[in-house]
């Protein structure tokens, strides 16, 4: 790559960073304005995890990978920089890893970002073919098999994903259940698709009164003010139907990104 290619494509990352940050910090205004009113804001929510799912796109596309949860509430992934694996190989779903994606909020908004929203992503059993985490050559259909050249960068990325969608992971991996209408019941028996990533957020409020501010099977153990904070939904890889409608005991609004929804984020 000559310098000024290099330098052409740094300048776009830094503006595209710039975008992500002030859409995010407009996006809390707004949930946070709602708040202050003192009534649910269901739009601005969606559109705060909007902002969040546009800045993993864009990790993605700068590091060939997802990020791995946050699991101890420091606002960064967990992942061991040496072996470039997410801390644990059942480290599923955690807080989301705010620094990580280069997102900011300030202390007051602490509640809302940094307790009632939560990221999951598919690990694909830990193996470099499959796990979205990792980043690394790729080939067709797995890695490293003989005579076949592997994919690197994002192609790398991408064939992992198609790879991750040709299995059938069920519930070992992060996954949605119906939505108790067209798409069977909304209990974590019915696995409906295997997910690339979501973003969950806990709605207003713990409408079903049990646990946590997610509802019904949702991440029933949550965060906890102790540390580490979002050690209790590591392993949960069971997420509503984001088809499920808002009721008087679920008030959760789930982001979930499907494989083909992926690749074509990345293909964009
Ligand atoms: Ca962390
Ligand atoms: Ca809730």
């Amino acid at each position: 790559m000559t310098p000024l290619r290099y330098a052409a494509m740094r300048g776009v990352s830094m503006v595209e960073t710039a975008v992500v940050l002030t859409v995010f910090g407009v996006m809390l205004g707004l949930v946070m304005a709602g708040r202050a009113g003192g009534g649910s804001a269901p739009a601005s929510d969606a559109a705060a995890q909007d902002a969040v799912v546009s800045a993993v796109y864009a990790y993605a596309k700068r590091n060939f990978r997802l990020p791995c949860p946050d699991s101890d509430g420091d606002d960064l992934e967990d992942r061991d920089a040496t072996t470039g694996l997410c801390t644990a190989s059942d480290l599923h779903t955690g807080g989301v890893p705010y620094k990580t994606l280069g997102l900011t909020y300030s202390s007051s908004q602490a509640d809302s970002v940094g307790t009632r929203l939560v990221y999951g992503v598919y690990r694909g059993a830990g193996a470099l073919p499959t796990d979205l985490t990792q980043s690394g050559a790729r080939s067709v259909p797995n890695s490293g098999a003989s005579g076949v050249p592997d994919y690197t960068g994002l192609d790398a990325l991408r064939q992992a994903v198609r790879n991750a969608a040709a299995l059938s992971s069920g519930a070992s991996e992060i996954y949605v259940t119906g939505d108790d209408v067209a798409t069977g019941p909304a209990n974590c028996s019915n696995v409906v698709t295997n997910l690339a990533f979501a973003v969950v957020y806990a709605g207003p409020g713990n409408a079903d009164r049990s646990g946590g501010d997610f509802d019904g099977v949702h991440l029933t153990a949550g965060w906890s003010a102790g540390t580490p904070h979002w050690n209790g939904v590591r392993t949960s890889t069971c997420l509503i139907g984001p088809g499920k409608q808002v009721s008087a005991t679920y008030d959760d609004v789930v982001r979930a990104v499907s494989f083909p929804e992926f690749l074509g984020a990345l293909s964009q």
